[in-house]
């Protein structure tokens, strides 16, 4: 080709190359701005994968809406500032223990309300003990998992005894009706087998999990979903320091709730425990049978229920541990690492309010 020849080539070729690129190079940044493939864009992509999995999942399972997470913001946590350096926040079998400070209630509250359950409480009141009812119902509308569903469900032998309180949407009294015993500790080991039989028959169609407490009791302070787990008890506020051979479990080698000098971790208190309605019911019902097996021997443990209890948290470990917090009496004062007295025992006059039965009461 000769000089002319290609002069005129260009001359005639170049509007078209202009356009040309102009064009390549919209398609060029339109691509960049949207394809899933740059490598600017590539962690977002990842996240976007991540999502639309865990949607059609969720679709398979239940076709449930998907969930929109809000923004979790708080305070991290530091490898090197424990939140509580004075008391045991964590068992050697990897449990946590509660106490004041040393979780977060927005993220387990948050963690909580995306389970969408219910939890229920169970609570005697027999014979005399009904007049408990009221501050303990009362109280627990103002501190005990506040912002939840409640089902309390109310065992006593009269139902018409139970007070009228008002509760915030979402939670309801249930009274049961249930016989009564003419011993004290016979109505107190007896809550093992009912709370064993209306798991089965009820609780488990309602509640996820069950938190069952001593009714001469009131709520001082927040006790809220930071309890939860598959099984939980809590420690005693007699014995919290004490050593093993303090700790009054049943010694006496031919009952069922006999525990050796060199074996236990805590003394749990009988007044206090819960879990899942298939963890509570394994317990109580493995409880009510040693009890059982003890009245055919004509034994009764120590310290009724709680010898047997603490028994059966011997080998099957507590997934979580409630510091005395959440169990307390004034008798004991007030010690410094003790934040907060979440529970506290309401004083009795002991032979008043279980044996005689027309005496005046005064709680
Ligand atoms: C401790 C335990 C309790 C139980 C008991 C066994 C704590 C705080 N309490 O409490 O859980 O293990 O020892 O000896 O750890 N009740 C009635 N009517 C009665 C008698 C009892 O409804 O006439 C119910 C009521 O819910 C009461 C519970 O049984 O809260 C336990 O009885 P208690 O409180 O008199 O026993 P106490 O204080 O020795």
């Amino acid at each position: 080709m000769d000089r002319t020849r290609i002069r005129v080539f260009f001359k005639c070729s170049a509007p078209l190359i202009f356009w040309l690129c102009l064009l390549s190079t919209f398609f060029l940044g339109f691509f960049w701005q949207t394809s899933e493939g740059h490598w600017l864009n590539r962690g977002i992509s990842i996240l976007c994968e991540t999502q639309r999995l865990s949607r059609n999942k969720t679709d398979l399972l239940d076709n449930s809406p998907e969930i929109e997470l809000p923004r979790m913001v708080y305070t991290k946590a530091h490898i090197f500032k424990p939140l509580r350096t004075d008391v045991l926040t964590v068992t050697p079998w990897f449990a946590p223990i509660v106490w004041e400070g040393s979780y977060n209630l927005d993220i387990l509250n948050e963690q909580f309300r995306q389970k969408n359950m219910t939890v229920g409480l169970t609570i005697f009141a027999i014979k005399k003990y009904v007049v408990f009812l009221q501050r303990f119902l009362e109280t627990a509308e103002t501190y005990f998992m506040v912002g939840h569903r409640v089902k309390y469900y109310v065992f006593t032998d009269r139902p018409e005894a139970v007070p009228n309180v008002t509760v915030k949407d979402g939670r309801e009294i249930v009274p049961l009706k249930v016989q009564n015993y003419s011993r004290w500790q016979e109505i107190s080991m007896r809550r093992m087998e009912i709370i064993s039989y209306f798991s089965k028959q009820r609780f488990i169609n309602e509640v996820g999990f069950l938190v069952c407490v001593d009714v001469d009791m009131r709520f001082n302070d927040h006790v809220g979903v930071e309890i939860l787990s598959e099984l939980f008890d809590t420690i005693h506020p007699g014995f919290y320091a004490s050593e093993r051979k303090a700790f009054t479990y049943e010694r006496r080698n031919n009952s069922k709730a006999f525990i050796p000098q060199d074996e236990g971790d805590f003394y749990y208190a009988g007044g206090f425990f819960g879990g899942t309605v298939d963890k509570v019911y394994q317990l109580t019902k493995k409880c009510h049978e040693a009890i059982m097996a003890d009245k055919n021997r004509s034994m009764e443990a120590i310290w009724q229920e709680e010898s047997h209890l603490n028994k059966y948290f011997v080998y099957h470990k507590p997934t979580k541990i409630l510091s005395p917090e959440y169990l307390w009496d004034n008798n004991f004062g007030s010690p410094q690492f003790l934040k907060k007295k979440r529970f506290l025992a309401v004083p009795k006059n002991h032979a008043v309010i279980r044996n005689r039965r027309n005496s005046h009461l005064k709680c």
